[in-house]
């Protein structure tokens, strides 16, 4: 087996996690997935079932948290970034070829940047499906991005918006600034601003233990509540 990126260590579960604050805020919608493109296009567009009568494809891929939890081998399912990109968002919203700073949004409320030149890496999908059963709540229903050679927080879940700019200018991080590398390579370990990668290592592991529990507890709480 391949081994794991600088710094990562493999986890035997696949835990709900994110930054604390989302941990109690759920999508509103996890049956149909909407997604909203928006920003320097010629035509902002609101998309029901964006991936219907795309090409589908099932990939496998490692999955690696910036707090250093990784978990290999996932079987996601949908249809590759790439392909959405030149059938649909290309053709229908007509970006301005200028602007390739994607601001991705989470009905969760959740917001992160991709650019373009990564989105269109032959690893990165639109997913719907994992291990060939429709996304659960924990893990981005309805639909999610999948950036496997990113750290997990590019891998916008409960994706609702793209919006497209020039530059980050219009960017509000989730949580503090230097959390969130304009690209967040995995094999680089750009795990954040300002900081050096080692750092962010020594700083994010304890958090780990804490973030999964709150995140389950979020979970059952909610669910028993409103089920
Ligand atoms: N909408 C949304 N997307 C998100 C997050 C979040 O809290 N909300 N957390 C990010 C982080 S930090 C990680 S590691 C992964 C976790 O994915 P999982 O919950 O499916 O394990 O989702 C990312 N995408
Ligand atoms: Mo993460």
């Amino acid at each position: 087996m391949n081994a794991l990126p600088p710094g990562q260590r493999e986890r035997a579960d696949f835990p709900r996690f994110g930054i604390d604050k989302f941990a109690t805020r759920f999508p509103r919608n996890t049956q149909t997935a909407v997604l909203q493109i928006s920003g320097e296009v010629n035509t902002p567009l609101q998309l029901e079932n964006p991936l219907a009568g795309l090409p589908r494809v099932e990939q496998v891929s490692d999955f690696h948290c910036v707090t250093t939890w990784s978990k290999r081998g996932l079987r996601w399912g949908g249809v590759r970034f790439s392909v959405f990109y030149e059938r649909v968002l290309l053709p229908k919203a007509q970006p301005d070829p200028k602007a390739t700073v994607f601001i991705m949004s989470g009905q969760d409320g959740a917001r992160t940047t991709l650019m373009l030149q990564d989105l269109l890496a032959a690893d990165v999908m639109l997913a719907d499906t994992l291990d060939g059963q429709p996304l659960t709540v924990e893990h981005g229903a309805p639909l999610r991005l999948v950036a496997p050679s990113q750290y997990g927080y590019k891998s916008m879940k409960h994706l609702a918006r793209l919006s497209i700019h020039f530059d980050d200018a219009m960017f509000r991080p989730s949580a503090f600034l230097f959390m969130d590398h304009p690209r967040a390579r995995v094999m680089l370990e750009e795990r954040g601003r300002f900081f050096p990668g080692w750092f962010l290592r020594w700083l994010y592991r304890p958090l780990i233990g804490p973030t999964v529990r709150k995140f389950a507890l979020a979970m059952q709480n909610h669910y028993s509540v409103f089920r």
